[in-house]
């Protein structure tokens, strides 16, 4: 298992590269170059840079976040082999310079959403991500944005700054009538055309799950199960073809057996890496994000990462989402203390259950 954590780069990132190193455990991040759109060619001096930049601090750079896949891809639409060709391009550029992980999401429009960014925990005082289907069912798509913004602290929902609320709109009306089969085919021509090129590098291509675990304002989803994963990985038969399996994201839905999925995609090899955080039911549709202990939230972190050990243990892992706590602000669900915690807690986990099997 190797212990890492998400940097946002130094422009958008008030966490530094040597906190994160000074976190007992942490040997690398998963990294993202932040001011990058969707559709654009990631440059090769631009991630030598970053690239560099990390190592400097002691720290690994093998796996990189978001690189977004461009809604014209997702929606098929002719303008989408230009973006496929740049997504190759970064692809390679990434691979030079020892890149081994790439995470994307297929999620129509939105990224993950929640309905209240700083919900406070009135048994402590901290703040966490929550969601809550009925306040979502009265906002529309375009104050959902409008209020992330504003209650972001500056940071905005991946894509939608509000300078793109009129695009949205058009975006939106783009995807009517599109069934989750349609959305799946266009995934299918972006893993042909990407694939043999993560293959040629050496690089594992890792599918985040939709956020929550199911679809919302009747855009289609096809990535919130075990089994829309094996249709994932099924569209592409490849050992680069593989899940980001974020716990928490597909653990929204109580559906879900995350320990099961762990073990069923970690035996096939699928699993590129793991983001793992707990989450709280609060009742149908409506939960918020716990600390990472077990007590403290819905899902058995231990038997998480016993399923890892037993079936990935050289994964790639980061804690997900922290809360905010002792007085921190920043960029929702990424602050530094809450996930420090997280991350020092998952360590422990394992060095219990590695001494425990080895007894
Ligand atoms: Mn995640």
């Amino acid at each position: 298992m190797k212990m890492t954590f998400r940097w946002f780069g130094e422009k958008s990132d008030r966490i530094t590269l040597q906190q994160i190193k000074q976190i007992p455990g942490m040997t690398g991040i998963m990294g993202v170059l932040d001011e990058k759109a969707a559709g654009e060619v990631w440059l090769a001096e631009e991630i030598r840079a970053y690239v560099e930049n990390v190592h400097a601090a002691g720290l690994e750079c093998e796996v990189i976040e978001s690189v977004n896949v461009h809604e014209d891809i997702k929606m098929g639409l002719p303008a989408r082999d230009e973006y496929i060709e740049n997504y190759r391009a970064t692809v390679r550029n990434l691979a030079r310079y020892g890149v081994k992980v790439i995470v994307y999401n297929f999620m129509p429009v939105f990224d993950w959403l929640r309905t209240d960014l700083a919900r406070v925990t009135p048994e402590d005082g901290s703040n966490s991500l929550y969601f809550d289907e009925a306040d979502l069912g009265r906002m529309s798509p375009l104050e959902i944005v409008r209020r992330t913004a504003e209650e972001s602290n500056g940071f905005t929902l991946p894509g939608w700054e509000p300078a793109r609320l009129a695009e949205l709109e058009r975006t939106l009306r783009q995807y009517e009538g599109m069934t989750g089969d349609m959305l799946r085919e266009n995934m299918r021509y972006f893993l042909d055309a990407v694939i043999p090129v993560c293959e040629e590098c050496g690089v594992k291509l890792a599918c985040h799950p939709d956020d929550p675990a199911w679809p919302v304002f009747g855009l289609p989803r096809i990535a919130h199960s075990q089994a829309d994963f094996e249709r994932i990985l099924a569209l592409r038969e490849s050992p680069s073809n593989t899940v980001c399996l974020c716990t928490g994201s597909l653990g929204s839905d109580p559906e879900n057996d995350i320990p099961a999925a762990i073990r069923r995609f970690g035996r096939m090899g699928r699993i590129g890496c793991l983001h793992v955080r707990n989450v709280k039911y609060l009742g149908t549709h409506r939960f918020r994000e716990a600390s990472h202990l077990s007590c403290e939230g819905s899902l058995d972190l231990y038997e998480i990462m016993r399923a890892v050990y037993e079936t990935c243990p050289d994964a790639y892992i980061r804690p997900d989402h922290g809360r905010m706590i002792w007085g921190e602000s920043g960029r929702p669900g990424y602050g530094l203390y809450d996930r420090a915690l997280g991350a020092v807690y998952l360590c422990g986990l394992w060095e219990a259950i590695e001494k425990g099997e080895k007894r």
